[in-house]
């Protein structure tokens, strides 16, 4: 029985360490199953912010997982006291695997016009203009 337990720990460790770190064609997977439209560009949005990691776990400063939502503005953090909060969320929700809720927030942030959709997030433009050939590989 403690065998068991101890390989079940060990399961439960590798299945949540896949959760939170995707492949580039793993990511676009789940977010074209989500229905996210321009999944292709969200993908490569998160592969520019990650340096290709893929990490949900991501932090760069006040940003948060794939897509480094800002607690500025987007979600809540103490770090952030004054933050606008206008996702409704707590940042950390934005670092785990499961992408319902950024995929939300990604959505307003999207729509918000002082944003200007994708255009808002400025680190793309060094990997994300040729979007036509950059899934190729997963087959989608
Ligand atoms: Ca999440």
């Amino acid at each position: 029985m403690r065998g068991f337990t101890f390989a079940l720990a060990i399961v439960l460790a590798i299945a949540s360490t896949e959760a939170t770190r995707f492949t580039k064609c793993d990511l676009a997977r789940r977010l074209k199953l989500h229905g996210a439209p321009n999944y292709d560009e969200w993908t490569c949005i998160a592969d520019v912010n990650t340096d290709g990691y893929f990490d949900t776990e991501w932090k760069n400063g006040d940003g948060f997982g794939l897509w480094e939502i800002s607690a500025r503005e987007w979600c809540k953090d103490p770090s952030f006291p004054a933050g606008a909060n206008r996702c409704g969320f707590d940042c950390e929700r934005f670092r785990d695997g499961f992408l319902t809720d950024d995929l939300r927030c990604l959505r307003e942030i999207h729509a918000d016009r002082s944003f200007y959709g994708f255009n808002g997030w400025f680190r793309r433009f060094r990997k994300c203009p040729n979007l036509s050939t950059y899934l190729a590989e997963c087959g989608l």
